[in-house]
């Protein structure tokens, strides 16, 4: 019995535990590797367990946990190092102290309000 009890404990923490672990796809903008490990640098942060920036599409795909961090706290993160994301703008102040080449906002992945 008590062993019954310890599956069905475990089974209903990893079923919660499922609930709670977000993946999700959003774009991001920026240009070159070091911008890739910029923005992957930002979300190195507790709750998000998977943080990948593809410098082709510009997609950031993370894996989070919706308990301890939330997506709009992604963004403002990925924001907050200069990178606009689809749903928040970086800060001038921080994008113009951006290396030279990591200046996406001038070429043709403009970010448009
Ligand atoms: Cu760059």
């Amino acid at each position: 019995m008590k062993i019954l009890i310890a599956i069905l404990v475990s089974f209903m923490c990893w079923l919660t535990n499922l609930q709670t672990i977000v993946k999700t796809q959003f774009k991001v903008f920026g240009n070159c590797t070091e911008c890739k490990e910029r923005i992957e640098q930002a979300c190195d942060v507790k709750g998000i367990q998977v943080a990948n920036w593809n410098i082709d599409t510009k997609q950031m795909l993370v894996k989070f946990d919706s308990d301890k961090i939330s997506l709009d706290s992604i963004h403002a993160l990925i924001a907050a190092v200069g990178h606009d994301t689809d749903k928040k703008k970086a800060p001038d102040s921080v994008y113009v102290q951006l290396p030279d080449c990591c200046l996406y906002r001038d070429h043709d992945n403009t970010h448009h309000d």
